[in-house]
């Protein structure tokens, strides 16, 4: 009945409940993003995290918090500095299916992604980068065509379009195609939104307070679904998809970044999804200033789904763990 309470509390006052017990780690300065993954095999999983620095002083890198078990991180070590062109975005995937997770990261300035291989315990190996479309703003990496292999997307803000790279095999990749996407994409999130078993994405269009859903054929081409207009002002800093009241149909969990001149957002929303593509309207709650990234995972493996965000401004990542 969690759900349920939450939509009660949003409309009585303007503030939801859905997740308490908010925890604060140390990570770079201007982070823009942040994905957990068990890279070391200990099984308390790792946060990595890419960040831009400030404006004063711009030091692009990517770097990883060692999970160190009960929701604690270590600080941070830096993976790869510079990162050959402002790492705006990473994903982690086992992309070559030889069991060691890989990170995968999206270059802005070089319309390129570039794959570090893991290899269990040490240093990561580069292997060839893949091109994309113009300015790479963010990557997720899914199996679209249920073939086994993982499938690499990268939203392009100045190429108003999705690339989609499918894996053949051994972390090779056949011709990039193009999903075109009116406005300009930014982040996006990919879930099977409609319960037919095939992968659908939940993009945010930041030319406008948007969100569009594309539901998955299933061969790496998608049909246009619903669009989310959200209040004016309100523009998508990041989305997420999962099952975060566990009634089998996953949600959009949303941050907000206020348009230019308005005080510095402090907002997660939750759109709860009806199994068919279709979203309830967003259910807020409060985080850190300036939420720019989130990831859902299940932190204390209860079952259920927690959530994390990335708050540009107070420099620290949020921590919500369900309660139960
Ligand atoms: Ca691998
Ligand atoms: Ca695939
Ligand atoms: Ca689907
Ligand atoms: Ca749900």
């Amino acid at each position: 009945m969690g759900a349920l309470a939450v939509a009660g509390a949003s409309q009585a006052g303007d503030r939801s409940n859905l997740y308490s017990g908010d925890l604060r780690f140390p990570a770079g300065r201007g982070v823009t993003t942040v994905v957990v993954a068990n890279l070391i095999n200990d099984g308390a999983p790792e946060v990595v995290t890419a960040s831009v620095g400030t404006s004063g002083v711009p030091s692009s890198k990517v770097s990883l918090l060692v999970g160190l078990g009960g929701g604690s991180l270590g600080s941070p070590v830096t993976v790869q500095p510079g990162s050959g062109g402002s790492a705006r975005s990473i994903a982690v995937s086992d992309i070559d299916n030889d069991g060691f997770s890989d990170v995968m990261i999206a270059n802005l300035a070089l319309n390129t992604v570039s794959i570090w291989r893991g290899v269990g315990i040490g240093p990561l190996m580069q292997a060839p980068s893949v091109l994309v479309g113009a300015n790479p703003y963010f990557i997720r990496v899914a199996d679209l065509n249920n073939d086994g292999f993982g499938d690499i997307l990268t939203s392009n803000f100045s190429s108003g379009d999705i690339s989609i790279a499918l894996g053949v095999g051994g972390g090779a990749f056949g011709p990039t195609l193009s999903l075109p996407v009116a406005g300009s994409p930014g982040r996006f999130s990919v879930a099977d939104l409609n319960n037919d078993g095939r992968q659908d994405l939940a993009v945010s269009n930041v030319a406008g307070d948007q969100v569009l859903i594309f539901l998955g054929v299933g061969d790496g081409s998608f049909t246009v679904g619903m669009h989310m207009t959200l209040p004016v002002g309100r523009l998508v800093a990041d989305i997420a998809s999962a099952d975060m009241n566990a009634d089998s149909n996953n949600d959009l969990a949303i941050v907000i970044s206020n348009s230019q001149g308005a005080p510095s957002s402090t907002t997660v929303s939750v759109c709860l999804g009806d199994g068919a593509g279709g979203f309830g309207p967003p259910l807020d709650t409060e985080v850190g200033t300036s939420p720019s990234s989130l990831v859902t995972a299940d932190f204390n493996q209860d079952g259920r789904v927690d959530l994390a965000v990335a708050n540009e401004r107070s420099n620290n990542v949020s921590v919500f763990v369900r309660p139960g």
